[in-house]
């Protein structure tokens, strides 16, 4: 919905304000041509820091900013969890200001391609005891007890670091649930005896009576250390989440796109087949960290036991998303299916988030008929060799 001028009297420079930004959130996107036939990117990322709104960032009042000058700064928007909710399309999307602080705010979409709006303000979020310092990447699950929860990473100062390191932290989920996307409950953070919590999901069905989690346990910060992988774990009641039994079901594994590290992404999808899961993997390269998107399925019987896995990414960042704030990343922890329609949310080099679609067809087709991990030259060269004797007269 475009904004429109108010009657009161506001600040220099502000219809130019309007006119650009109700440009910028009334364009409409489309597909690009290229399309591998697994999934369809477009051309506009879905949601940008400019799509933050004018009133977020400049004091309106000419009295008090009579330069019209911007007062908060927004720096990037990114890693959204993403659901369907009322007919429209919602993101959670971390949004990161000048600050270098992240917080969530709702983005709406009638479509969930573009037109992606602000909600009025971003989330306030209810604070434990000890405050969060920083929050992102909520995965938003929609659970057969009736709350929609959001899980997220939250990110404090280590108590143990020695004094003068001031980037030493710990992080764990922290946890919230909701209704109506719009009033919002605290629950006490993530009681895991793993270490510490990165990109931990919530599946959305009971097992066995209890609640499923994805975890990603790991040693320190940044670096995963001896743990790392994704687990499952079991919680017995999410207003005292102790996380039990926790096990790693995807393992990284040396010289593969997940060799560093791995993370579950948003909450997998249910199939016929089994369930959808869709992740990042990071691995070292000459330059840096290589962030990309990778598929596999687990069983319906038993949610901890991978079926399929391709050995292959399933998204990587193409030359203009490798450019961003944290370069050569494409993160993912929020999709949307709808009747068999997948709306896939994933976001580029920590800087804007965007949206490639597919079906729960293709996908499972991708993940069970894609070359299987198994990780040799060799294999990768015999898995070319079969499809060209298999292709025989047809080319
Ligand atoms: O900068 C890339 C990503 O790094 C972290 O993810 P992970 O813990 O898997 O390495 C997160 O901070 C994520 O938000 C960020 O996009």
């Amino acid at each position: 919905m475009a904004i429109t001028n108010s009657k009161a009297s506001t600040i220099k420079g502000y219809d130019q304000l309007i006119e650009n930004y109700n440009n910028l959130i009334q364009q409409p996107n489309s597909p690009v041509e290229e399309n591998n036939g697994v999934y369809q990117r477009y051309h506009n990322p879905v949601v940008t820091a400019k799509h933050a709104p004018i009133h977020w960032k400049f004091d309106l009042n000419p009295e008090t900013n009579p330069l019209g000058l911007e007062r908060i700064g927004i720096n990037a928007t990114f890693n959204p969890g993403a659901i369907k909710f009322e007919e429209k399309y919602l993101l959670a999307v971390r949004v990161e200001g000048n600050d270098r602080k992240s917080f969530f705010a709702i983005a709406e979409s009638p479509n969930g391609i573009d037109n992606f709006q602000f909600w009025d303000k971003p989330i306030q979020l209810p604070q434990t005891e000890d405050p969060d310092t920083n929050v992102y990447d909520m995965r938003l699950t929609l659970h057969e007890d009736g709350w929609i929860y959001g899980i997220f990473c939250t990110e404090r100062k280590d108590p143990d670091a020695p004094a003068g390191d001031t980037s030493a932290a710990v992080a764990n989920a922290g946890i919230v649930r909701t209704k109506n996307l719009k009033d919002w409950e605290r629950l006490p953070d993530l009681i895991s005896n793993t270490g510490q919590q990165r990109n931990v999901v919530l599946h959305p069905e009971f097992v066995e009576g209890k609640y499923a989690v994805y975890t990603r346990p790991q040693d320190g910060f940044i670096n995963v250390g001896s743990g790392g992988g994704i687990g499952l774990g079991f919680i017995k009641n999410m207003e005292n989440p102790i996380v039990e039994d926790e096990k790693i079901i995807n393992q990284k594994v040396y010289h593969t796109i997940y060799e560093l590290k791995n993370g579950q992404g948003p909450t997998p999808i249910k199939t016929k087949e089994g369930w959808l899961h869709l992740a990042h993997g990071v691995r070292n390269t000459a330059g840096g960290l290589r962030y990309t998107l990778y598929m596999f399925m687990t069983s319906l019987e038993d949610i901890g036991k991978v079926t399929y896995q391709p050995s292959g990414y399933f998204m990587a960042p193409n030359y203009k998303e490798t450019v961003g704030d944290v370069p050569n990343v494409l993160f993912v922890n929020g999709w949307i299916e709808e009747e068999g329609k997948v709306f896939i949310y994933y976001a580029s080099s920590d800087t804007r988030c965007h949206v490639a679609t597919s079906t729960v067809e293709k996908l499972v087709d991708f993940v069970k008929n894609s070359p299987q991990k198994d990780f040799t030259s060799v294999a990768s060269v015999n898995s070319i060799v079969q499809l060209v004797d298999k292709n025989k007269g047809r080319y």
